[in-house]
C-alpha cells in the first residue's frame, strides 16, 4: 500500500474548492512552513492547502482521500518533533489551518471558549480576557502555536501544575476524519459518559487521526492578583521541598514552578538583550514561581513572601525577590521563557523532554547527569523545566569548542538512547509535553512497550486504515515494513 502523488487534475479541484487564497504551489509562499522552527527537518509538499473554514476541509480531504493521497495538518509549525513538517518526498499537502481563525462564541457563564484551530495562543488569551476569563495555558511560542496544534499535541507549558496539559481543558472538538467526515463535538458537556471518548483519541493524536478544525474551551475566572518571585537555592530537592511548603502557605494559588540551573540563566543572560541579572549572587539552581488569586479573593504576594522568608531561614532557600510591580514580574518570566531561544542562539543540543515520578525527579536529575557526562566525556547537561511536574528538557550540548551539527550527527542518536534508557529504567515517559512527531518515533518504537505500540496501531488502523494523516508521525501502522 503506497500513498500516491497528487496529480495536476486533482490540485486542480483542490484549487477550484479553496479559491486563490486557499491554494498555493509557490515555492517561496511554502518554504516557511516546510522545516521544523528549530531547521532540523526539512520536508516537502505538492501544495499549501489553506482552507477557510470546516466545509472547505472537509471536501479537500474527501478528495485527497478518493485518491488516496495524504495530508499534513499544520497550525502554528512550533513543534519541537518536528510533528508538523511533511515528508521529504513532496507527495503529501500540507494544510494550513491558520486562516480558521474566528473566536465563534465566549460564555461566561458556561465558562467555555469556543474558538478554531488557527486561532493563536496569546489572540485566544486576549479574546476571553475581554469576557472577564482566562484560558490557563501559556507557553513561550504563545505567539504563533495555534488551538489546533495545542490540543493535536497535547501541549503543556507552565501551568500543568494547576490546571493540567492541553487535553484537560478540551470539552469539545469539531474534527474531520480521514474518508472526509465530520466529527461534530463542539457541545461542551461537563459530563459525557458515551462510552470512548473521542474527543480524548483526538487531544494529543499529532493529526494522525482526525484534523481539528475547532473546539470548545474551558475558562477559569481572570486573574486578580499574581505574585511573582525568582529564588536562587542549592538543588533540585531544595526546590522540591519549597514546592510543598509554598503550596501549604497558599493552598492552590500556585501555579507555575519553574527550575533553571546557573548555566542556562547564563545562557539568557548572555544571548537575550532585555534579560537582567535577578539576584545578586550566583546559585546552583534558580525557581521562578508564579502564584495567583482571582479578583476578590486575597493577594497571594504577602503569603508567598512570609513562605519564602521561611524557607530562607530554615536553609531551603538561598536568596529570592518578589517582583513588585507587573513589569518586574514580566522581567522574570522572560528570563525563563527565553530559555530554549538562549539555547538555540548558542548552539545545537540533544533534546529531550522526559517526565518521571516527581519525588524521584531530583535524583534522576543528578544520577541521568553523571551518567551522561561520563559516557560522553565533556558534553553539557542542561535540564530545566516543570519540575513541579516531574517534567525537564534535559538537554545535552557539546563539549565547549565542539560544533554543534557534526556533533549531533555522529552522536546525537546515541546520547538520546542513554536518556531515554535511563527515563525508562526511572519509570518516566521520553514525551513529557512535546510529543512524538518524527523525531522521537523510532525511540517510541525501540522502548515499547509492544502491548503500548500495538494498541497505538490498532487506533490508527481503525481511524484512518490507508495512513492518509500526517503519514510518517507517532506510529506506523506496521512496524519497520515502510508503511507510514
Ligand atoms: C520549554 O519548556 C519548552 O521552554 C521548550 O517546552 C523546551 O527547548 C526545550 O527543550
Ligand atoms: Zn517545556
Amino acid at each position: 500500500m503506497s500513498l500516491a502523488a497528487p496529480d495536476a487534475d486533482l490540485l486542480a479541484r483542490i484549487e477550484r474548492r479553496l479559491g486563490p487564497r486557499g491554494f498555493t504551489t509557490d515555492a517561496q509562499d511554502m518554504a516557511p512552513w516546510l522545516t521544523d522552527w528549530r531547521g532540523r527537518i526539512r520536508g516537502s509538499a505538492a501544495a499549501l492547502l489553506s482552507p477557510a473554514d470546516v466545509d472547505q476541509v472537509a471536501d479537500v480531504v474527501r478528495i485527497a482521500a478518493e485518491a488516496r493521497v495524504a495530508i499534513v495538518p499544520q497550525g502554528g509549525n512550533s513543534s519541537m518533533v518536528a510533528g508538523a513538517t511533511p515528508p521529504a518526498d513532496g507527495n503529501a499537502l500540507l494544510l494550513s489551518l491558520r486562516r480558521m481563525r474566528a473566536i465563534r462564541s465566549v460564555s461566561p457563564l458556561d465558562n467555555v471558549v469556543v474558538a478554531e484551530a488557527g486561532v493563536i495562543l496569546s489572540d485566544l488569551h486576549d479574546a476571553v480576557a475581554g469576557a472577564g476569563r482566562r484560558f490557563p495555558l501559556s507557553l513561550a511560542a504563545k505567539g504563533s502555536a495555534t488551538v489546533g496544534g495545542l490540543i493535536s499535541t497535547n501541549a503543556g507549558g507552565t501551568q500543568v501544575l494547576r490546571f493540567g496539559p492541553m487535553r484537560s481543558l478540551v470539552l469539545g472538538i469539531e474534527a474531520v476524519l480521514p474518508d472526509g467526515s465530520r466529527f461534530d463535538g463542539l457541545s461542551a458537556l461537563r459530563k459525557d459518559n458515551r462510552g470512548y471518548d473521542l474527543r480524548q483519541l483526538l487531544a494529543g493524536a499529532e493529526g494522525t487521526l482526525g484534523i481539528v478544525t475547532a473546539a470548545s474551551l474551558r475558562l477559569v475566572a481572570a486573574i486578580g492578583q499574581r505574585a511573582v518571585a525568582w529564588v536562587g537555592l542549592a538543588s533540585p530537592a531544595d526546590a522540591l521541598a519549597l514546592l510543598r511548603r509554598l503550596e501549604e502557605a497558599t493552598g492552590e494559588a500556585v501555579e507555575s514552578f519553574e527550575i533553571v540551573p546557573a548555566d542556562g540563566l547564563d545562557l539568557v543572560l548572555r544571548h537575550i538583550e532585555r534579560a537582567r541579572q535577578p539576584l545578586a549572587g550566583r546559585h546552583a539552581w534558580n525557581v521562578l514561581i508564579e502564584a495567583v488569586a482571582p479578583a476578590g479573593a486575597a493577594d497571594p504576594t504577602e503569603a508567598i513572601g512570609q513562605a519564602l522568608g521561611d524557607a530562607i531561614e530554615a536553609g531551603v532557600v538561598e536568596d529570592g525577590v518578589v517582583a513588585a510591580n507587573e513589569a518586574q514580574a514580566d522581567a522574570l518570566w522572560l528570563l525563563r521563557e527565553e530559555m530554549s531561544e538562549a539555547e538555540r542562539i548558542d548552539g545545537m543540543a540533544a533534546k529531550h523532554d522526559v517526565s518521571v515520578p516527581v519525588s524521584a525527579m531530583p535524583a534522576f536529575m543528578a544520577s541521568a547527569r553523571t551518567e551522561v557526562e561520563q559516557a560522553f566525556p565533556g558534553v553539557r547537561v542542561l535540564a530545566f523545566g516543570h519540575l513541579g511536574d516531574g517534567n525537564v528538557h534535559f538537554n545535552v550540548r557539546p563539549p565547549v569548542g565542539v560544533e554543534g551539527r557534526p556533533w549531533l550527527e555522529t552522536q546525537g542518536e546515541a546520547v538520546s538512547r542513554l536518556v531515554h534508557d535511563l527515563t525508562v529504567a526511572a519509570g518516566g515517559s521520553i514525551s513529557a509535553e512535546h510529543g512524538i512527531g518524527q523525531m522521537k518515533r523510532a525511540e517510541l518504537e525501540r522502548l515499547g512497550p509492544a502491548s503500548r505500540l500495538a494498541a497505538l496501531r490498532s487506533i490508527k488502523r481503525a481511524f484512518d486504515p490507508l495512513s492518509l494523516f500526517n503519514p510518517g508521525k507517532l506510529v506506523a501502522l506496521a512496524p519497520n515494513s515502510g508503511v507510514p
